[in-house]
């Protein structure tokens, strides 16, 4: 299930065009994780308190997790599939210490796509769309992988 050159390309392209804003793209990430995922949240000891958007937008912490989580995202992405390195510490420590079911990873990818198609309309068309989907279903398959290695039934 790899990806075309192609289609790592397009994955590359539009990743490009999010860096710049990456902080207010995570924090909205994270923001919309929450929001229509609310189990998610408890897996945070430093935002299970938050309760209201205005808490939410407010956290400097936040913002700086939603820094995080795509600061590693994209560099596994341009690994272009070649990102074991990137992708065991991360299975390590969702698996066993933050104890994140795959079913949160999907779930957090859905949203980041939909948060790139809505902000990034015109260089995010479905050929795009497609080659990003395929991209994240490889980093959540090679995850899930790695989970079981860890004996993470998650
Ligand atoms: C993660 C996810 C988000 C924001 C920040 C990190 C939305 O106490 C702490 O500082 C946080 C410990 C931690 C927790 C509870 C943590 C660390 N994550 C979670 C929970 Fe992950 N994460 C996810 C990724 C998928 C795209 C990536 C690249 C990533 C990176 N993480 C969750 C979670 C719960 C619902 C999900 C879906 C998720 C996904 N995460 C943490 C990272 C990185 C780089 C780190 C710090 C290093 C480490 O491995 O602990």
């Amino acid at each position: 299930m790899g990806l075309s050159d192609q289609e790592w390309q397009k994955v590359i392209d539009i990743w490009g065009k999010v860096e710049p804003d990456l902080p207010a793209r995570g924090q909205e990430v994270i923001i919309s994780l929450f929001q229509n995922h609310p189990e998610t949240q408890d897996k945070f000891d430093k935002f299970k308190n938050l309760k209201s958007m205005d808490e939410m937008r407010s956290s400097e912490e936040l913002k700086k997790h939603g820094t995080t989580v795509l600061t590693a995202l994209g560099k596994i992405l341009k690994q272009k599939g070649n990102h074991e390195a990137e992708v065991t510490p991360l299975a390590q420590s969702h698996a066993n210490k933050h104890k994140i079911p795959i079913k949160y990873l999907e779930f957090i990818c859905e949203i980041i796509v939909g948060i790139i198609a809505e902000k990034y309309a015109a260089d995010f068309g479905p050929d795009s769309q497609a080659a990003m989907r395929k991209a994240l279903e490889l980093f959540r398959n090679d995850m899930a992988s790695k989970y079981k290695d860890f004996g993470f039934q998650g």
